[in-house]
Parts: structure tokens; C-alpha cells; sequence
């Protein structure tokens, strides 16, 4: 495979295919594994992971994995490390580099997420362990007051140096910021989130700009433009495809080869839905497909339950929802095919 950055993030978010985000740090696999009663060990972690990484339709609907450090380290159980199994699946595997978002001091209520100290070292390793893309989350909440102009200038600052360092490394970048759909926020209504969208993705862009980042080697991994969980009205799938496009055309450069959204607690099947639509309004400048984490996982994770005779099971949960997202990226899903799929 070419190693030109562009040529990796084009390869990542073509062909119809998208990202499983499988980076949960040990904390969140930890609260995944405790909702299907399994004890979170680094074996059992392993044994997961294996699993999803096995399934068919990684061949067929996954371009990319995001991994976690220990992740990228592990073997399968015959040995084989877990990156070469998605290698063999014709998937790039990914790293996530960032070491979560902290509180940022003198902004009560907000964080920025760190990890850039050490991080021209640590991509090397992860070069070396065969990684050919990055990932960095930050985070922003919507509440009374917030976001701050500082905390998105802080989190978006800290975007653009890890993106300048990927670049030199030879890895791809995915900017991630997400703004924050769950909290008790009931004053977080759609058209709060479009704002706060706006004012974040344009911030970003201005500082990847004097980062001097090349935005054709880079994906951007951003939520869509949703009402926040506890707000008493929610937009209509037709309204939060309307401001997500309405949104990128006023805030992305054409530039950028590719939007790969996180799904952010949307249930599975709206996250797929919405996706589909966003596509089926196209051609867009971008290639636009997904980066699930939750949507991806959550069925496979209930089938396979943590028993090794529950892994075709689990395969065959991960395969319908991966088939599904896939069509989604062509905007070719309907809840027809969704229920005769299933
Ligand atoms: C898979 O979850 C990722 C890691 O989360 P933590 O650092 O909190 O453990 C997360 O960054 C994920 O890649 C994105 O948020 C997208 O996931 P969703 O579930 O929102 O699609």
C-alpha cells in the first residue's frame, strides 16, 4: 500500500467502507464489560477484540481500526498480533494517541485533552508497530455559559500540534472534536449545536492552518448536528441532515478527503439512518462515512457475552451492523434492508 498520506486517507474513508473505533481506553472497556457482567482482565480484552476483528464483514465494510495502546500490542490466541489479522482483512490499523480529556484549570466544567508531551516518540513506536493513522478526541460541552472561547481555542490548539506531529511521522491524522450530544443540558437544542459546531470547526481549521498542517492527510472525525440527549425536543432525522451538511459546507475546506463521524450515543440504527441520508443528499466535496465506536459494537458486544461459543454469534451481530454502516456510506441503507438483513 501507498504510504503518502493522502493516499492513506483516502483508502480510509473510499470504497464505502468505514472505521471501527475499538480504542476504548481500559476505564471505558472496563463500564462496557461490567453492563454484560464480564470481569475486564487483559485477556478478556484480548478475547474481544479478537473476535471483532475476525468478523467477515471487516473484509468487506471496514477500511480502518482505531486501536488502544494495549491493543496494538496484543497477539490473538494462536499468536497472531491483532494487527496482522486486520491487515489480512485488507484494513489499516490505527492508534489512538491522546490520554483523555482533564479538567483545563481556570474553566470549571470544560477539559482539554492531553498527550503531547512524548508524542513524537510514542508515534515512532506506533509506526513501527504498523500503524498508519492517529486519532485525538477532544471534547466540548454545551451547558449554561459553555463552551468558552478558551476551551476551544485550548482543545483545538492541541489538535493542530498533534496533526503537525502525525504528519511527521508519516501518520495519517484523525481531528476529532467532538461536541458533546449527552450531559444534563436541556438548553442544548439542534441549533445550539450547530452553533457550537460552527464556532469549533472553524476554529479548528484556523489552527491547523497555522500548524501548518496538509489537510489532504487528514480525516475529520466530528458529531453531527443532534439535539443534546435530555433536550425535550429533538430534531427530525431530516433536520439534523439538513444543519450536519448545512455545517461542513460553511466550516470544512474541500481540502480534506474525508468526514468519518463518531456516533456519539445515538441509538444504533439512527446513527446508521442519518448517515445514509446525509450521503443520499451527495455528491458531496468529501467523502463522508463513519467512525462508530458504540453503534458498531454495542449488538456484537451483547451476542458474544464474553464466551468463546457465543464468537459466530457475535460475528454475525458485528457483520449486520458493519453491511448496514457500509450501505449507509453510499447513502444505499433503508430500514427495508435493515429488517431483511437482520
Ligand atoms: C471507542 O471509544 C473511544 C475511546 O473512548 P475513551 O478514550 O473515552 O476510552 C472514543 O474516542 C471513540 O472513538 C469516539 O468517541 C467515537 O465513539 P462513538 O461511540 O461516539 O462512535
Amino acid at each position: 500500500m501507498s504510504e503518502r498520506l493522502e493516499d492513506i486517507a483516502a483508502a480510509l474513508v473510499s470504497g464505502g467502507k468505514g472505521l471501527l473505533a475499538a480504542d476504548e481506553s481500559t476505564s471505558t472497556i472496563k463500564k462496557r464489560f461490567d453492563a454484560i457482567g464480564l470481569e475486564s482482565t487483559e485477556e478478556s480484552r484480548r478475547d474481544y477484540r479478537e473476535m471483532l476483528f475476525t468478523a467477515e464483514a471487516m473484509s468487506d465494510s471496514i477500511s480502518g481500526v482505531i486501536l488502544y495502546d494495549e491493543t496494538i500490542r496484543q497477539s490473538a490466541r494462536d499468536g497472531t498480533p491483532l494487527t496482522d489479522l486486520i491487515r489480512k482483512a485488507g484494513a489499516i490499523p490505527g492508534i489512538k494517541v491522546d490520554e483523555g480529556a482533564k479538567p483545563l484549570a481556570n474553566f470549571p466544567g470544560e477539559k482539554v485533552t492531553e498527550g503531547l508531551d512524548g508524542l513524537r516518540e510514542r508515534l515512532k513506536d506506533y509506526y513501527a508497530r504498523g500503524a498508519r493513522f492517529a486519532k485525538w478526541r477532544a471534547v466540548i460541552d454545551i451547558g449554561d455559559g459553555l463552551p468558552t472561547y478558551g476551551a476551544i481555542r485550548a482543545n483545538t490548539h492541541a489538535l493542530a500540534r498533534y496533526a503537525a506531529l502525525c504528519q511527521q511521522a508519516g501518520i495519517v491524522p484523525i481531528v476529532e472534536p467532538e461536541v458533546l450530544m449527552d450531559g444534563p443540558n436541556a438548553v442544548h437544542d439542534v441549533k445550539t449545536c450547530y452553533n457550537v459546531t460552527e464556532w469549533t470547526l472553524k476554529t479548528l481549521y484556523e489552527e491547523l492552518y497555522l500548524a501548518r498542517v496538509t489537510l489532504e492527510g487528514t480525516i475529520l472525525k466530528p458529531n453531527m448536528v443532534v439535539a443534546g440527549k435530555d433536550c425535550a425536543t429533538q430534531a427530525s432525522p431530516e433536520e439534523v441532515v439538513e444543519l450536519t451538511v448545512k455545517v461542513f459546507k460553511a466550516a470544512v475546506p474541500v481540502a480534506v478527503p474525508g468526514i468519518a463521524f463518531l456516533s456519539g450515543g445515538q441509538s444504533d440504527e439512527l446513527a446508521t439512518q442519518h448517515l445514509s441520508l446525509i450521503n443520499a443528499l451527495g455528491p458531496h466535496p468529501w467523502k463522508i462515512t463513519f467512525s462508530y465506536g458504540r453503534a458498531l459494537q454495542a449488538a456484537a458486544l451483547q451476542a458474544w457475552n464474553g464466551r468463546f461459543e457465543n464468537v459466530a454469534a457475535g460475528h454475525r451481530a458485528f457483520n449486520h451492523r458493519a453491511r448496514m454502516n457500509a450501505l449507509a456510506a453510499k447513502g444505499e441503507w433503508t430500514p427495508e434492508l435493515e429488517r431483511q438483513a437482520a
